[in-house]
């Protein structure tokens, strides 16, 4: 194929179907063009779709998941299921890598080669669409014509994933016509590669997926999970990471929510927690904007925040009408709804694990024929539905979606939060004192257990900085830096606070219940406000015995012990020292580490030895003084 663009234009229409070739020129953009021919000499479709995001389009795509066998229809009108393979059942971190010239090394983050990740990349996709359709979708990351807002083109020969995405992301199809030329826009091609008979992706071991930060562009193959192969989910974040740092802003893994205040105020809060560590369970507390990505900009010295999706591709374990009533309702009614590696029952229902129901004897789930005692080749239980097992649902369907989720000039941010699974070391909640403190002694030293989220062994306390680190596509002390330099540039930064839902006792039974939670939320909306007093600790600022006491009586109509608060809120200075000589020594091996981060962490090592000094190892929290 020649490079010249009137050569690149002769091509496609004689290899695309007239329909197909019609739609693409009404974009007038050269650069979508060369790409989109050159995917389609290289991978050797047998046609291509071009996906308008028109209702007849969207239509097409759910009838050909279907069709294909990429999804089953199930008894709910609405409601399909898909499998991916028992071994693509979460994020691959070992087959995931940075491309970067001259193969440059990032600490933290597996990078490889650019022109070696390429050409093997090449390779693996070369005729790799033979008798298969390639789908081609356009998509805005955040609203529509938003300053905030970045623009993405999706192949693939997945209909499930187009489908995804038609349900997570913004068409903007009209949006490329409007801008032709001008369009700016991420590149995101991806192959599900061969198919075993349940039609999960059968090459595994050669399962890759590269993120060319050069190219803007994203390769993934073989693979189907949603985590790797939904092109605009995490693989843009590793690009829209990197525009930030070049633009000044903060793109990040974080839920926006409206918390309702005294007077039926609401205030806007970001959350950012490792996946299943309680941040689509909060995020539900509130009025939803977004449940997991953020893109957080200073507009006139206030932080503002929109979100780059439009839809839910959530955690269904533990869903029940209990503690999730919210999300359960939205999973049981009629209504567009992809369940990914459930089990489907017999009458074409699904269950998932603790949905609340008797497990069924048998059924279908990933691994093919499921019955109760089937186990794995090492002989481990199979259980019915995986622990990572997802929904994928339009944010529509919720009925506490906030009015402003589609705002192009987003929200104002009052408080940032950040929360892992920490057994022994942070309280339940607790606020830093300034921007600085909150940026290095919370966000960037947040910790966490790993889940079943990514692939590994669960229970291992991870560096979780910011809950970014697996998808971090620049230099963790630049990014640190940026985080800063944001900071500053702020005239009302946000409030940051630490949360921890999962602290347990000796025993290893944990000190909170999981409703807890909401008068965490309601005592940081009070603080943004500046309406409680405060405890002034080496850490930062705790709750008040006699304020959680109000408002648990309010907000759950129960009592709140006295006892309870001192366990709980006991500050653990040995371990809060052991974690500062852990997250030192980390960034201590990143050059680019700012000095201030040091300095900052430095004070609160003294801080934590001065009160160790004086009070010993576990300090209750009635030690401390008051601070208004
Ligand atoms: C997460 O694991 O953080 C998710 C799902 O939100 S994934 O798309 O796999 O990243
Ligand atoms: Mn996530």
């Amino acid at each position: 194929m020649s490079e010249n663009i009137d050569d690149t234009q002769e091509w496609l229409r004689k290899i695309l179907s007239k329909t197909a070739y019609d739609r693409l020129m009404r974009i007038n953009n050269r650069e979508l063009h060369k790409f989109i021919a050159w995917a389609v000499d290289l991978c050797k479709p047998s046609s291509v779709f071009i996906n308008t995001g028109s209702e007849e389009d969207l239509d097409y795509i759910r009838r050909k998941a279907i069709e294909t066998g990429e999804e089953i229809p199930l008894r709910t009108p609405g409601h399909t299921v898909h499998f991916d393979s028992p071994f693509d059942q979460a994020r691959a971190r070992e087959d995931t890598a940075i491309l970067l010239p001259g193969g440059a090394k990032l600490p933290f983050i597996r990078t490889k080669d650019r022109d070696e990740g390429l050409r093997e990349m090449y390779k693996l996709l070369d005729g790799i669409m033979r008798g298969r359709e390639m789908l081609v979708g356009f998509y805005s990351l955040g609203p529509k014509g938003s300053p905030f807002s970045i623009l993405a083109v999706q192949i693939t020969d997945s209909y499930y994933v187009m489908h995804n995405e038609n349900i997570l992301y913004r068409p903007a199809y009209d949006e490329f016509v409007k801008q032709g030329e001008r369009a700016r826009f991420l590149k995101f091609i991806h192959s599900q590669g061969e198919l075993n008979e349940m039609k999960q992706s059968k090459n595994i071991k050669l399962r890759r997926i590269y993120i060319d930060l050069q190219g803007e562009t994203v390769y993934s193959v073989n693979t189907q999970y949603g985590g790797n192969s939904i092109g605009l989910k995490k693989l843009a974040l590793r690009l829209t990471i990197k525009r930030a740092m070049e633009e000044g802003w903060l793109s990040e893994h974080m839920f926006i929510i409206g918390v309702r205040g005294p007077g039926g105020r609401v205030t806007y809060f970001t959350g950012a927690y490792p996946s299943m560590s309680g941040k689509t369970s909060t995020a539900m507390l509130g009025s939803l904007i977004g449940d997991d990505l953020a893109f957080l900009r200073n507009v006139n010295g206030e932080v503002r925040a929109v979100n780059p999706e439009v839809g839910v591709f959530g955690i269904i374990e533990g869903i029940n009408p209990v503690d999730d009533p919210l999300i359960y309702e939205v999973l049981t009614k009629p209504g567009e709804v992809i369940f990914s590696n459930v089990l489907m029952t017999d009458d074409g229902d699904v269950y998932w694990n603790g949905m609340g129901k008797p497990e069924p004897d048998h059924g279908i789930n990933y691994t093919g024929k499921w019955w109760r005692g089937k186990t794995d080749e090492k002989g481990n239980p199979i259980p019915p539905s995986h622990p990572n097992a997802r929904f994928t649902v339009s944010l529509k369907a919720f009925r506490n979606l906030d009015p402003a989720y589609d705002d192009p000039n987003g929200v104002p941010i009052g408080g940032m939060i950040y929360g892992g699974r920490d057994p022994d070391t942070w309280v339940p909640v607790f606020e830093a004192f300034n921007w600085e403190h909150g940026v290095v002694t919370i966000a960037a030293s947040l910790e966490s257990e790993r889940t079943a989220a990514v692939i590994g062994k669960p229970g291992e306390r991870e560096f979780q900085p910011m809950a970014i680190i697996d998808f971090l596509s620049v230099d963790l002390g630049v990014y640190i830096s940026n985080y800063l330099k944001f900071g500053s540039g702020l005239s009302r930064p946000p409030k940051i606070f630490g949360v921890n839902y999962f602290l347990r006792d000796e025993q290893g039974r944990f000190l909170n219940s999981k409703e807890d939670k909401r008068v965490w939320l309601q005592w940081m909306e009070r603080r943004v406000h500046n309406e409680l007093p405060a405890i002034e600790t080496p850490i930062g600022y705790i709750p008040r015995y006699e304020d959680l006491r109000v408002l648990f009586r309010e907000v759950l109509n129960r009592d709140y012990a006295q006892e309870d608060y001192r366990r709980q809120f006991a500050i653990r200075t040995t371990k809060l020292l052991e974690k500062i000589d852990r997250i030192w020594k980390i960034y201590a091996e990143i050059p680019t580490t700012p000095r201030r981060f040091f300095e900052v962490l430095e004070e609160q090592r003294r801080r934590l030895l001065r009160a160790k000094d004086e009070y010993g190892d576990v300090i209750p929290p009635d030690k401390f003084s008051m601070k208004y």
